[in-house]
């Protein structure tokens, strides 16, 4: 488990590194990057932050899916609270953020990189919320943010049948607001948050406050109902199969009607 952080000027670069399980995150790692989060926020140096995942295959693969596989509704209800409440922290606090996402962002791995300010990836990126194939349905934001960030049609689809969408298409759709080859894209990054660190503190905390408002809608109460229906798919056995068949790296049998 870790989560690092590092200086480059006025930018700190936030980095999921738990490279075995392609950055997936535990609750271990939920905590760490809440406390790495903070300390970047809490630092008058630091202007913006860049996160991203360590290695060239993922930014974050998603939720820790063995954590995950035997937990009852309540401690689901709990999981979904804390990663909830880490995403929640990236939009709201004071320094923006620039997700820098470098391969595959699916499931929490995609909710986190929704919550960023800006997103910017690499061309060998993927973006899914695969959520239903494994018997539950996004339970980190997905469900308002996916749709915020782009549009209602293209978020039902994706979250209502787990395909991934590559780099081009999280582009057209606005997901993403630059592709860049995966040699550039941590330079791109960093130059984008610098960019943003220039300005003054207080008015780009205010700026990004303001913009989170522009959509409207009571998402707080949106979101709070994510966290129950996360909670009761931990009642059904589809949750125990979908995962218990990725772990045993098999084909899910789901049962039907
Ligand atoms: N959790 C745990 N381990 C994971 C993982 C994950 N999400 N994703 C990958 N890994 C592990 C694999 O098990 C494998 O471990 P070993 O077998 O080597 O020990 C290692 O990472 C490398 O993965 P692969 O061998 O599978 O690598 P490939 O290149 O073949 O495939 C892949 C890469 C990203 C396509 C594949 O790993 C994959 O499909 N991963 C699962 C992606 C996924 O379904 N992610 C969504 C997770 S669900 C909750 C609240 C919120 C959420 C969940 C619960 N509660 C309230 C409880 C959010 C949901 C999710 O994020």
């Amino acid at each position: 488990m870790a989560v690092d952080i590092e200086r480059r000027d006025a930018v700190a670069v936030i980095t999921l590194n738990r490279q075995e399980a392609l950055n997936a995150m535990s609750p271990e790692q939920l905590d760490a990057l809440e406390e790495r989060l903070r300390e970047a926020d809490t630092d008058p140096a630091v202007g913006a932050i860049v996160l991203t995942g360590a290695g060239p295959k993922a930014f974050c693969a998603g939720a820790d899916i063995g954590h995950m596989r035997e937990a009852t509704p309540d401690e689901a209800r709990a999981f979904a609270r804390r990663g909830h409440d880490v995403a929640d922290l990236i939009e709201h606090m004071d320094t923006p953020v620039v997700a820098a996402v470098n391969g595959y962002a699916l499931g929490g791995g995609c909710e986190m990189a929704l919550a960023c300010d800006v997103r910017v990836c690499s061309d060998n990126a993927r973006f899914s919320q695969p959520e239903i194939t494994l018997g539950i349905l996004p339970g980190w934001g997905g469900t308002q943010r996916l749709a915020r960030a782009t549009s209602l049609g293209f978020a039902k689809e994706m979250i209502l049948t787990g395909r991934a969408a590559k780099a081009d298409e999280a582009l057209a759709k606005g997901l993403v607001n630059h592709v860049y080859t995966a040699d550039e894209l941590m330079d791109k990054a960093v130059e984008l948050a610098a960019s943003i660190a220039r300005q003054p503190a207080w008015a780009a905390a205010a700026a990004k406050r303001m913009c989170n408002l522009a959509l409207g809608g009571d998402k707080a109460e949106a979101l709070a109902r994510e966290v129950d229906t996360f909670a009761l798919a931990f009642t059904t056995p589809d949750q125990r199969e979908g995962m218990a068949a990725f772990l045993d790296k098999r084909t899910p049998n789901f049962s039907r009607g």
